[in-house]
């Protein structure tokens, strides 16, 4: 059963129901379908994290504190009234609403996200519910939230506001980190009190106040239901709920669905059966930390962007302000260089579907349904050399081909057993990813190019994983296309891959993989009920291909193969093709 209809159903158990269900859950979908509607058509938006955390920078007493930077005062156990000091020299007086704005519009972003209040519990906008907040307990004599409310509304730029509902380090009933696990608060000075009371003393009147005062918000984003209540989850929704039009995420309660889920800091490998939004740090961490070079590069990032939107999600990209109020370069140098890539590619990313492909070796797709039938964009990512790029398994009518670049130039195209064949110019636009423009009229049937068995054989190559990266932790990397593609930096005992194939023959299989490993690892291969344990001995710096085993596969069909690391014996390997051979 879908994760959103299980979640769905949880909801309707702990939030009282009506009487007449059925109709409630389609006037619900309804609803939700044309609140969705610009954020479904936007896919790309800036998330903002910024707070008294911009100050310490990541250091504290001269000492670096591990960690993403907003989590300074957990993770130094810094006492309140120490981090409180932060407030009197917070000063951000370079501070300026219309250039975020505007350089999140250059970027091609059309919606922005920014922390209203964040665990510390300091609020970034002027508040009578807690005089900790930036007008209050600042020297800074401004209401940020208000000045960048005032620039979005100039140029239409939708706003969403960040608020940590439960975590609430500041307050004696807000929750913290290992509240679950009965660890008590760092600060012995707080003496505990029952979570409501912070609910109804500050996260309900804050709530309330973001909602009215700054011109009508069109997402709130919660965040970390780290020791909610049904109860306080119950309070917070009244509120919500006050504002149909708005949008809010799944991080409430949980289970929650909200209205899209949020994968953080990891693309999911394939769609998902609901909204989402992909959460995401140009470097590692979401505040402002002066040490973290980390940086993802352009192309990365531009093709993160692409591959999210191919299986039909959004991107929320973050930057972390400094304590004077600036992005920082780098940053700015990444959002001007997807902003130029989308000043030309825009097209091919606003109001797009998901990709009807199964793989594409090359790249991505992505579609839009027109009048007539389908426009395809192809986003290139890998140029073949032969001037070839093929569309597998595809049938429909080509009414033309061109590159969205250069739209004078059509591109020739032919159908070659089932595949389309486009011959591309020799040099691509933009190394990073030319788009192509396919226009289809009539319908469009795609056949999947789902690895299959073949002469006794089924090849699954690199580029044809799924590959699972944890949200925090090393991600491994596809380098490559086709025979040559790689995974590579799979050091990460939490990644696991995963291959889709279709047989037609039960039996027994030898499963054989080029494998490049400095050290010995073991790997744990699963298809269905059965498992292999295998072992991969060192093979220095050269890929060597090795049996890993053998395999019983009992059912036909399609079927899901895993990889996953054994954890206590894993030092990481580098995986190319692998290949099932019938016994
Ligand atoms: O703990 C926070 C973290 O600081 C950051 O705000 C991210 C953004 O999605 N959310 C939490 C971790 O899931």
């Amino acid at each position: 059963m879908p994760r959103y209809l299980i979640s769905a159903m949880l909801i309707v158990l702990v939030f009282s129901c009506t009487p007449n269900k059925e109709t409630e859950t389609e006037s619900t979908l309804s609803a939700q379908d044309q609140r969705m509607e610009w954020w479904r058509e936007a896919r790309f938006g800036l998330f903002i994290h910024w707070g008294l955390y911009a100050q310490p920078a990541g250091e504290w007493k001269g000492e670096e504190v591990p960690g993403i930077s907003e989590w300074i005062m957990a993770r130094a156990k810094i006492p309140l009234a120490e981090y409180e000091q932060l407030a009197t020299t917070f000063n951000p007086v370079k501070y300026d609403a219309e250039a975020w704005v505007t350089l999140a519009k250059e970027a091609g972003m059309k919606y922005i996200v920014i922390t209203s209040k964040h665990h510390d519990g300091f609020a970034m906008f002027h508040s009578k519910a807690s005089g900790y907040n930036i007008v209050d307990a600042t020297p800074f004599d401004r209401d940020p939230l208000m000045e960048l409310a005032e620039a979005c509304e100039k140029n239409g730029i939708r706003l969403g506001f960040y608020y940590s509902q439960a975590q609430d380090w500041h307050e004696p009933g807000g929750t913290y980190w290992n509240i679950e696990q009965g660890e008590p608060h760092w600060d012995p000075s707080l003496v505990r009190e029952p979570l409501m009371n912070y609910i109804n003393g500050k996260a309900v009147p804050q709530v309330k106040e973001i909602l009215e005062n700054y011109g009508g918000l069109d997402i709130l984003w919660w965040d970390t239901p780290r020791g909610m209540t049904e109860e306080a989850a119950e309070a917070l929704q009244a509120v919500a709920s006050e504002y149909p039009d708005m949008i809010t995420n799944n991080r409430l309660y949980r289970p929650w669905p909200g209205d899209f889920s949020t994968p953080e800091q990891h693309v999911p490998p394939t769609g998902l059966d609901y909204d989402w939004e992909v959460c995401m740090t140009m470097n590692t961490s979401w505040g402002f930390k002066h040490y973290d070079h980390n940086w993802k590069s352009s192309e990365t990032l531009i093709r993160m962007l692409v591959d999210i939107a191919s299986k039909g999600g959004n991107l929320l990209l973050n930057v972390g302000p400094t304590a004077e109020g600036e992005i920082p370069a780098p940053s700015i140098e990444r959002l001007k260089a997807i902003g130029t890539w989308m000043d030309v590619n825009g097209e091919s990313i606003y109001g797009t579907e998901a990709s009807p492909f199964f793989k594409l070796p090359w790249g991505r797709c992505t579609s839009r349904a027109t009048g007539e039938g389908t426009t395809l964009y192809l986003h290139v990512f890998n140029w073949p050399d032969n001037g070839l790029l093929k569309l597998p398994g595809i049938s429909t009518n080509v009414s033309s081909v061109r590159l969205l670049a250069d739209q004078a130039q059509a591109l020739s195209s032919r159908f070659e057993e089932g595949d389309l064949l486009i011959e591309l110019p020799a040099q691509a636009i933009d190394p990073v990813n030319t788009v192509l423009v396919v226009e289809c009229t009539g319908g469009l049937d795609v056949k999947s190019n789902m690895p299959s068995l073949e002469e006794g054989r089924i090849v699954l190559a690199a580029d044809f994983a799924d590959i699972h990266n944890p949200g925090y932790g090393t991600h491994a990397i596809l380098k490559g296309s086709g025979e040559d593609a790689l995974i590579t930096n799979w050091v990460d005992s939490r990644v696991r891959l995963e291959w889709m194939f279709n047989t037609t023959e039960s039996g027994t299989y030898s499963v054989k993989a080029q494998v490049k490993a400095e050290d010995f690892s073991k790997l744990l291969v699963k298809i269905g009920e059965e498992e292999l344990e295998a072992e991969v001995h060192a093979t220095g710096s050269e890929y060597s291909e090795m049996i890993l085993g053998e395999i019983n596969i009992s059912e036909t069909g399609d079927l899901i193969m895993s990889i996953r690391p054994v954890q206590e014996d894993w030092k990481g390997i580098e995986l190319g093709t692998l290949t099932l051979e019938k016994q």
